[in-house]
C-alpha cells in the first residue's frame, strides 16, 4: 500500500497536518531556503547542488538533459501528505490550506512550477485528480479540472516546462472500488470513460507527448465474485475507445500501459510487461500502446527492472520509465527515490542500446520517507535521483564504448552465426535434419557462462 490513496481522495487521512492557513497568494518564493540547483561536480559538498548530473554535458552524443528527460510527479510533489497505513501525513506544505477547492488547487500550481524551475526538471506528469478536486457533480469536476489545466498551460508557456504524460485517477474515488473499466457497473465504466476523455483533452491541449493508463483497480480482489473474461474484454474496449477518441481529436501522443502485478488489487490484469504485451496483442492494441515501466512494480512482479525493460524493448514497446525503487525489507510499493547505482546503470545501459527515449522520459514516481517532511527534502530526494541516473549514464556509456560485455554475449551465441545454428535461426532446419546432424557430431562441449567474472567486471566500472 502506498500513500496515494490518502492524498488523491478528499479524505482526512494524510491531510491532517497540512493545513497551516498561512497561504499567501503574493508569496513569490515557496522554497525560500533553496537556491536554484546547479552542477558543482563530485568534489562539492553542497547538498543543494548536483554532484554528477551536469545537464549540458554531452555523453554518448547527447546532453545529459536530453538523455534523461527527467519528469516530476505532481501527485508526489504536491499532493502526497506522506501518510502511511498507520499514521497521518507529516509533510509541511505551508502553501496548501488542506481544502479540496478550486482556489487551493490553483494555489498549488505556482509552487510546483517554482519547484520545477529550482530543481531544473523539464517535464512533469499528473493525474486529473491531483491537479483539481471532485466537484458536486461530474460536470462541476470537469469544469474545475479545465480551469486548472488553463493555469498549467499559462505556467508552461511562461516557464518552458513541459508535460511528459497525463493520466486519469481511476482508483482513488470510492466509485472505483470494484475497478473502473473492469467494474461490474457499466455506469462506473462510463464515469471512467468521461474522466479519460477529459484527461486526454487536457494532455492534448498541454502538448503532452504521452498518456498513461495505470489500472490500479483494473483487476480483482477475489475470483469468487469475478467474471475475468468480461472484465478483460471491457478493459480492452475501454482502451480501444481511447485510441478512437485520440484519432478523432488529432491527438498523436503515445499511449502507455504501466504494468504492476497487484496493490491495491489482489491481481492487476496488467501484471507485468509480458502480460501487458499478450493482452495488447490479443485485443489488437499493440500498434497503439507502449509500456511505462516502473522499477518498484517490476520488483513486486518478482522481476528485476532489467527483465521488464528487456521484455518491453524486445517487442519494440518500451515507451517511458517511472523511476524509483522498492525496499528489500518491505513487500510493498514504497516508491523510494532511486539511489542505487547498480540499478540506474542497468536502466541506462538498456536505454542507450535502445537509442534513447522518443516520447518518454524518466519520471520520478517516488516519494520522500514520512520522516522527511520538510519542503527542502523534496529537493534532496530529486537531486539524489538525478545524480544517481547521471552516474548510471556515464558508467553505461563507458561499458558500451568498451564493448566487453557485448563481445562476451556475442561470442556466447556465435554457434548460431554459421553452420547448423544459422539454419536454425533462418528456419531452414527441421527436427529430422537436426536428428541426422546430432547423430554425426561429438557430444556438445559447453563453455562457461562466466557470470561471476562478468559481475566482477561490472563492479570494476562502478
Ligand atoms: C501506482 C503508480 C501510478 C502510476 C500512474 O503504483 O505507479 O502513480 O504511475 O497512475
Ligand atoms: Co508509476
Amino acid at each position: 500500500m502506498d500513500g496515494r490513496k490518502d492524498f488523491l481522495l478528499p479524505s482526512p487521512c494524510g491531510r491532517v497536518n497540512l493545513a497551516s492557513n498561512n497561504h499567501n497568494q503574493t508569496m513569490s518564493e515557496y522554497f525560500p531556503n533553496v537556491p536554484k540547483i546547479k552542477y558543482e561536480g563530485a568534489g562539492s559538498d553542497n547538498p543543494f547542488a548536483f554532484h554528477h548530473y551536469n545537464p549540458d554535458e554531452v555523453i554518448a552524443g547527447k546532453t545529459m538533459r536530453d538523455h534523461m528527460r527527467f519528469g516530476a510527479a505532481y501527485w508526489h510533489c504536491m499532493r502526497n501528505g506522506l501518510g502511511d497505513p498507520f499514521g497521518d501525513g507529516t509533510a509541511q506544505m505551508p502553501w496548501d490550506n488542506g481544502e479540496e477547492t478550486l482556489e487551493n488547487a490553483l494555489a498549488r500550481v505556482p509552487v510546483f512550477f517554482e519547484f520545477l524551475d529550482k530543481i531544473d526538471i523539464d517535464y512533469y506528469c499528473f493525474h486529473d485528480r491531483d491537479i483539481s478536486p471532485e466537484g458536486e457533480s461530474l460536470s462541476h469536476t470537469h469544469e474545475m479540472f479545465h480551469k486548472v489545466v488553463d493555469e498549467l498551460e499559462t505556467y508552461q508557456n511562461n516557464s518552458g516546462k513541459k508535460l511528459l504524460w497525463g493520466t486519469a485517477c481511476l482508483f482513488g474515488h470510492p466509485r472505483y472500488a470494484h475497478g473502473a473499466s473492469t467494474s461490474p457497473s457499466a455506469d462506473v465504466f462510463a464515469y471512467g470513460a468521461s474522466q479519460v476523455k477529459n484527461a486526454i483533452d487536457a494532455t492534448h491541449r498541454l502538448g503532452g507527448p504521452g498518456y498513461t493508463f495505470w489500472g490500479g483497480r483494473e483487476g480483482y480482489g477475489s475470483l469468487i465474485n469475478t467474471n475475468m473474461k468480461r472484465e478483460v474484454d471491457h478493459l480492452a474496449a475501454f482502451l480501444h475507445m481511447a485510441v478512437d477518441y485520440a484519432k478523432k481529436i488529432g491527438y498523436t501522443g503515445q499511449f502507455y500501459i504501466e504494468p504492476k502485478p497487484r496493490e491495491p488489487s489482489t491481481h492487476q490484469y496488467d501484471s507485468d510487461s509480458a502480460a501487458c504485451l499478450n493482452f495488447l496483442r490479443e485485443y489488437g492494441l499493440l500498434d497503439h500502446f507502449k509500456l511505462n515501466i516502473e522499477t518498484n512494480h517490476a520488483t513486486l512482479a518478482g522481476h528485476t527492472m532489467e527483465h521488464e525493460l528487456e521484455v518491453a524493448m524486445n517487442a519494440g514497446a518500451l515507451g517511458s520509465i517511472d523511476a524509483n525503487r522498492g525496499d528489500e525489507l518491505l513487500g510493498w510499493d514504497t516508491d523510494q527515490f532511486p539511489t542505487n547505482i547498480y540499478g540506474t546503470t542497468n536502466v541506462m545501459l538498456r536505454l542507450l542500446k535502445m537509442g534513447g527515449f522518443t516520447t518518454g522520459g524518466l519520471n520520478f514516481d517516488a516519494k520522500r520517507r514520512r520522516e522527511s517532511h520538510e519542503p527542502e527534502d523534496l529537493f534532496h530526494a530529486h537531486i539524489g535521483g538525478m545524480d544517481a541516473f547521471a552516474r548510471g549514464l556515464k558508467i553505461a556509456a563507458k561499458i558500451i564504448e568498451d564493448g566487453k560485455f557485448d563481445e562476451f554475449v556475442k561470442n556466447r551465441y556465435s554457434s548460431y552465426d554459421s553452420g547448423v545454428g544459422s539454419k536454425i535461426e533462418s528456419g531452414s532446419a527441421s527436427l529430422e535434419s537436426l536428428d541426422r546432424y546430432a547423430l554425426e557430431i561429438a557430444p556438445p562441449q559447453l563453455a562457461s557462462g562466466r557470470q561471476e567474472r562478468l559481475e566482477n567486471l561490472l563492479n570494476d566500472y562502478l
